[in-house]
């Protein structure tokens, strides 16, 4: 009889060092992990500024998002291997070994314009990646104010897709675009942060979605450039990047003005494409799950929690925020990353 592993029997047997991992903390969690500079690749605030005892050396991204309940929390992204800072021009970021962490703030007034601020944003990101040689981005986030707001004619979620196209067109040295999430926020200003690494994500798009690069004209001059999830290999260990994921059909928003509707037309798209991307991922994928569900009223948090417990379990890490999707139809957007973490105890 020839010898056969199965996905999850490799999965029980193989727990690969994790080259990178990510947290969901509140400000005394912060605090402690604070005192292990050297392995803090970023952080990212949503509801406060820059934390008093995050060391300069690490870098941290100002959101224009809050959590949809109580204090100020933080996304910590952590590396295996001593980070190191680097700034290249309007990027601050660090290294490790295997990944990097960036992030801009959008500088709308000095460039004129939503779309040229977001151009010259990712034209920086570039520069950076080209310096730093971590010359494929994995994962954008894209966090926008005033994201449905019209703009003279043109709603700003329409001039950023402009904006980041002309960027990737001129740039972008992969045949499809990172994972990423685009959604909005009240305070503050917007701001692109972002991961990369020395290779390229193997794109995967979800079969029940219209793939948002080839969007039709309809949603704006230029599609949306970005895939729906990466399966990421580094050495043994493969990690799952989905993007912000929403009751969208084909191309069409669908249960407009139904909560519960839109909680489980979401769920079935995050199970279809993690099913495609277990079919492209080499070997078995990271077991810890965490979400970043995005709610357009804080009162979802309950239901929507509900139910992201019962599909995915709950040893899962979620972090609820108050934000505004991109199509205001939508009541509620998640995106996960699904990765291994051999170091528990280093939290
Ligand atoms: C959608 O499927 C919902 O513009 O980067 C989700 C994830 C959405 C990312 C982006 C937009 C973006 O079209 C919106």
């Amino acid at each position: 009889m020839p010898l056969s592993v199965s996905k999850i029997d490799q999965a029980a047997l193989a727990q690969p060092e994790a080259p990178f991992a990510v947290r969901y903390v509140d400000g005394p969690a912060l605090r402690r992990l604070a005192l292990q500079p050297a392995a803090l690749l970023g952080v990212v605030g949503f509801g406060a500024g820059r934390p008093d005892p995050l060391p300069s050396s690490c870098p941290f991204a100002a959101t224009p998002l809050v959590p949809a309940a109580g204090e100020a929390m933080y996304e910590v992204w952590r590396a295996a291997s001593p980070c190191r800072p680097i700034t290249v021009g309007p990027v601050t970021g660090s290294v490790s070994n295997d990944i990097a962490f960036g992030t801009v703030a959008l500088d709308e007034g000095r460039a004129g314009s939503l779309e040229a601020a977001v151009d010259a944003a990712y034209l920086g990101i570039f520069n950076f990646l080209d310096t730093t040689g971590f010359t494929a981005p994995i994962r954008f986030w894209n966090y926008l104010t005033a994201i449905t707001e019209d703009d003279n004619g043109l709603e700003r979620y329409r001039r950023f897709n402009i904006g980041r196209h002309q960027a990737f067109t001129a740039r972008l040295r992969q045949p499809l675009p990172p994972v990423a999430s685009g959604v909005g926020g009240k305070h503050g200003t917007s701001a692109i942060y972002f991961l990369a690494a020395h290779e390229p994500a193997k794109a995967v798009e979800n079969p029940r979605q219209v793939s948002a690069y080839s969007y039709p004209p309809v949603y704006g001059p230029r599609s949306p450039s970005f895939s729906r999830a990466s399966v990421h290999a580094l050495r043994e260990a493969e990690t799952l990047f989905i993007s912000g994921t929403a009751s969208i059909v084909g191309h069409e928003t669908w249960h407009l003005g139904d909560l519960d509707g839109q909680i489980a037309e979401t769920i079935r798209n995050l199970r279809a494409v993690i099913a495609a991307a277990e079919d492209a991922a080499a070997g078995p994928l990271g077991d810890r799950w965490a979400f970043k569900i995005y709610l357009h009223d804080r009162a979802y948090c309950e239901a929507v929690d509900r139910a992201v417990e019962a599909a995915f379990g709950a040893d899962t890490q979620r972090l609820y925020l108050r934000g505004d999707m991109c199509r205001s139809e939508l009541l509620v957007e998640i995106e996960a990353v699904r990765h291994f973490e051999s170091e528990e105890g280093a939290w």
